[in-house]
Formats: structure tokens, C-alpha cells, sequence
């Protein structure tokens, strides 16, 4: 009885459901009041190299690892008010990063959910995203990078990859410390720079309110 009352009280006031699936599987993630996770990497138990259609419908847990999905992504941004945020922690040091983008949109599927950002800010003075910025996205099997192979298939990830893939891959294998891993570059540089290989990542969209962007 007090589940079942719970459970009405959960719907009545969740005012923008958010459909996610993962194969046969079908949930719903309700939103938070003021933003919405549409990626994180914590616990290492949902399986991240997947293919279009996954990517584009979303898969995992609405409170554990999650990819809301694209075409969420898409219908989400398309107004232009929205805003990104980017949390991430080292695996081992457990040094704190936080990236910011003032306006956030995906493209449509049509343009295979090109990825647009601008207005960086955040605890770290390199904006490793910005090659990724303009680009299209690609899975294992829907290649649209650059590279002459495919760039998820060499990380082991999705993204928004360009023609040397990418200075990050959060959606790489949890349990690899190499190029297919979940990391991040802060020195910036395809041959020389270092890879941060990352705990943990929460990708969060906001409405941007001028003047307070961020809480
Ligand atoms: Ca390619």
C-alpha cells in the first residue's frame, strides 16, 4: 500500500517524463525540477559500446549509469535555451572537473545529432570538448567522424568524434585505462597529451535563465 502510494505521489508531480529505452526494456526517467542527467558513468554496470539504434533511444538505469538517448537530447535543446554541464572525477585522485557550456543543442537525426556548444567555462582553463563541437555522432556501427576508420570502434565508445576521434571519451569501456577507457585530456595534444582516466561522469542539460546561469 505505502509503495503503491509512493508510486502515485512519484507521477503525479514529475512534470516531464522522459522516455528512455534499452532494447525490449521501456522506463521512464522523471526529471529533476531544474536539470536533467542525460549521462552517467558511477557504477560500471551497464554496457556502453552499443550501436545507433541504442544511442538514439537510450539505455540503463534512470538512477545508475544512463544514456538518456539522442532523440531526447534533440527534442530537449532544440529551443536554444539550454545549457550544459559536465562533472568528472579522476579514478585514484579523485580530483574534481567541472566543464560548463552555455548553450547546448543536439542536431536532428537527419544530421546525425551533430553536437553544438559555446560559452565554456568551468575549474579547468582547457576546453577539451572543442574539436568535438560541430561534430556528428557515431557508434560502432554508424560511422560519421572523419577518420578514415571507425572512431568508436577504436575507443570502444559514442561520440561526437572528429578526424583524430576526440581529446575525451566518456563513454568508453569502465574497466580499460587505455585509449578505449573513460577519460579526458587537460594537455591537449593527439600524440603527446595525457589521458585522465576517469571514475565517474555526470552529463547534466539545464534552461538557461540570464544572468544566473548556474546554482
Ligand atoms: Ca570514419
Amino acid at each position: 500500500m505505502l509503495l503503491k502510494i509512493w508510486f502515485v505521489l512519484i507521477f503525479e508531480f514529475v512534470n516531464y517524463p522522459l522516455q528512455i529505452r534499452a532494447g525490449d526494456e521501456k522506463k521512464t526517467c522523471p526529471a529533476h525540477e531544474k536539470w536533467t542527467v542525460f549521462q552517467r558513468r558511477k557504477y560500471g554496470n551497464v554496457n556502453f559500446f552499443r550501436g545507433w539504434d541504442d544511442y538514439v533511444n537510450g539505455f540503463g538505469d534512470c538512477n545508475g549509469d544512463l544514456w538518456l538517448g539522442l532523440e531526447t537530447l534533440h527534442e530537449l535543446t532544440k529551443g536554444d535555451d539550454m545549457s550544459l554541464e559536465i562533472n568528472m572525477m579522476t579514478k585514484g585522485k579523485n580530483d574534481h572537473m567541472r566543464y560548463k557550456y552555455r548553450s547546448f543543442s543536439i542536431g536532428h537525426e537527419l544530421d546525425h545529432y551533430r553536437l553544438h556548444i559555446s560559452g565554456f567555462s568551468g575549474n579547468v582553463t582547457a576546453d577539451a570538448l572543442a574539436l568535438n563541437n560541430n561534430r556528428r555522432f557515431t557508434t560502432k556501427d554508424a560511422d560519421h567522424d572523419n577518420w578514415r576508420l571507425n572512431c568508436a570502434s577504436h575507443h570502444e565508445g559514442a561520440w561526437w568524434y572528429w578526424g583524430w576521434c576526440t581529446y575525451s571519451n566518456l563513454n568508453g569501456n569502465f574497466n580499460k585505462t587505455d585509449h578505449k577507457g573513460i577519460w579526458w585530456m587537460l594537455d591537449m595534444h593527439a600524440f603527446t597529451g595525457t589521458r585522465h582516466i576517469l571514475c565517474c561522469s555526470e552529463m547534466k542539460v539545464y534552461k538557461r535563465i540570464e544572468g544566473t546561469l548556474f546554482s
